[in-house]
This record gives structure tokens, C-alpha cells and sequence, in this order.
């Protein structure tokens, strides 16, 4: 857009994406109103593909006019451009760096075990998935503990960057729990008992709430991803 004159604010997502839920959630707690912009992968618009050239992947959000790629970029990209009294990061610098740096690690090891927990093509990948999961969660379970001082959440008493970084994928954990017909595997309370604790008052808050996809909707979703996978596998199977 020509000289940015607009301050619209539009975010190119996929509802059931974890990398842009925590875009939304970011979006929800600073209060930020934006137009919403469903995607369709098999036929990407050419928003889409002219925003984010490199990519092609959501979320993007565009501010007046100007493309901001990336979901930690753009979470970060929000809490600078829509100052207001609440801002996602602590004040001083060093907690800052520790923020960013449990951020990276929920997208590097975390997030990166759960998907091979539930999409691991053997029983073996999906079993050290899980184990990894574990590990994973532990190591989370102490930076809650130190990052909160004692309050509820990564933040302190309010949510910040680490909390919507992994509330994004709070509602994939409900739907394949219930496939699974597992309640509570993941955020343990006998395993991880401050992040099980976590879980239930960050889901709880009313900005998350407001964003937060239908979990039923998530299960059929997996279940559909999960039959086009076995499908695809089949052939090889023979
Ligand atoms: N590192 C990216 C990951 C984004 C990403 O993987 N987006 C997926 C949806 S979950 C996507 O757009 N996939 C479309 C495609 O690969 O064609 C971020 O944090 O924003």
C-alpha cells in the first residue's frame, strides 16, 4: 500500500495452525482489533504469496499496509507497535533474553516433539516423540518456576511472550489428548504440576478464551490429517 496511509491491521492466518493462534492470543490480550483473513493452502491467495514471498506461510500480519512475517517476529512487532499499558516482555533486558530464549525452545524442542509424538510414521518415533515431549515439559516445568517468581504465569501475574508462545498449541493438546482419550498427558500435574496449573488459568483468561478454536473442530481436523496420512503411507506399506 502506497505510503502505508492506512493502520489497518489484517492477519493472514489458518484457524487450526499453532503458529498463528499465538499471533491471535497476542492479538487478544494487548486488544489489538484486526480483520481476520482465513488462507486456503491448496489455493494461496495472492495476498498471501505477495506478503510473504519467501515463505508463503501464515500467519502474516500487515500494518498499514506492510507485511511483518514470522510468528515471534510478529508478536514482537505487536508489542512494540501497539504499546499500551500491557506489553508482553518484562522491562529489564536480562529477562527479556531469557523470554526470547524459551520462546525459541518451544518452537525448536517442544513443539518440534509433539508433532512427532502424534505424526511419528512408527510406533518407535512416536513413543521417543513422547519421551522428548517429556523432556521437554521438565526443563519448561523450571523456567515457569523461575520466570513466574511465584505468580501464575511466564509473565508474572499476567501473560506475557513465553505464555502466548505456548498457548498456541494449548488447543492441538486438547484435541489429540482426546483422541487419545488421554486427559492430561502432556500438561501432567503429577509430572509438571506448575504447568498443568498453567494450562487451566491461562485457558481460563477471557482474552484466550475468545480466541481459542473449538477443540471438537481440532479432533476432526486431526482425524482427517491422520486418514490422509495413513493413506499416503499405505502404498509403501505393500
Ligand atoms: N516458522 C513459521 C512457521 C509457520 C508455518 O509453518 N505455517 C504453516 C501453517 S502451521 C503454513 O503456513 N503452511 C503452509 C504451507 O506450508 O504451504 C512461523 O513461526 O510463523
Amino acid at each position: 500500500m502506497a505510503g502505508g496511509e492506512s493502520n489497518e491491521v489484517k492477519l493472514l492466518g489458518m484457524w487450526a495452525s499453532p503458529f498463528v493462534q499465538r499471533v491471535r492470543l497476542a492479538l487478544s490480550i494487548k486488544g489489538v482489533s484486526y480483520e481476520y483473513l482465513e488462507q486456503d493452502f491448496s489455493n494461496k491467495s495472492e495476498l498471501l504469496l505477495q506478503s510473504n514471498p519467501v515463505h508463503k506461510k501464515v500467519p502474516v500480519l500487515i500494518h498499514g499496509g506492510k507485511p511483518v512475517c514470522e510468528s515471534l517476529v510478529i508478536i514482537q512487532y505487536i508489542d512494540e507497535a501497539f504499546g499500551g499499558a500491557c506489553s508482553l516482555f518484562p522491562v529489564d533486558p536480562y529477562e527479556r533474553a531469557v523470554a526470547r530464549f524459551w520462546a525459541a525452545f518451544i518452537d525448536d524442542k517442544l513443539m518440534k516433539a509433539t508433532y512427532q509424538a502424534s505424526w511419528g510414521k512408527t510406533d518407535e518415533e512416536k513413543s521417543e516423540g513422547m519421551k522428548q515431549t517429556f523432556e521437554a515439559m521438565e526443563a519448561l516445568e523450571g523456567a515457569l518456576r523461575e520466570c513466574s517468581k511465584g505468580k501464575s504465569f511466564f509473565g508474572g501475574d499476567k501473560p506475557g511472550y513465553v505464555d502466548v508462545v505456548l498457548g498456541g498449541i494449548l488447543a492441538w493438546v486438547h484435541a489429540m489428548e482426546a483422541m487419545l482419550g488421554v486427559k492430561g498427558k502432556t500438561f501432567d500435574p503429577t509430572r509438571t504440576p506448575l504447568l498443568a496449573a498453567w494450562a487451566d488459568n491461562f485457558g481460563a483468561l477471557d482474552a484466550v478464551e475468545a480466541v481459542m478454536p473449538d477443540v471438537g473442530r481440532m479432533v476432526e481436523f486431526a482425524m482427517k490429517m491422520q486418514s490422509a496420512a495413513a493413506a499416503k503411507a499405505a502404498p509403501a506399506a505393500n
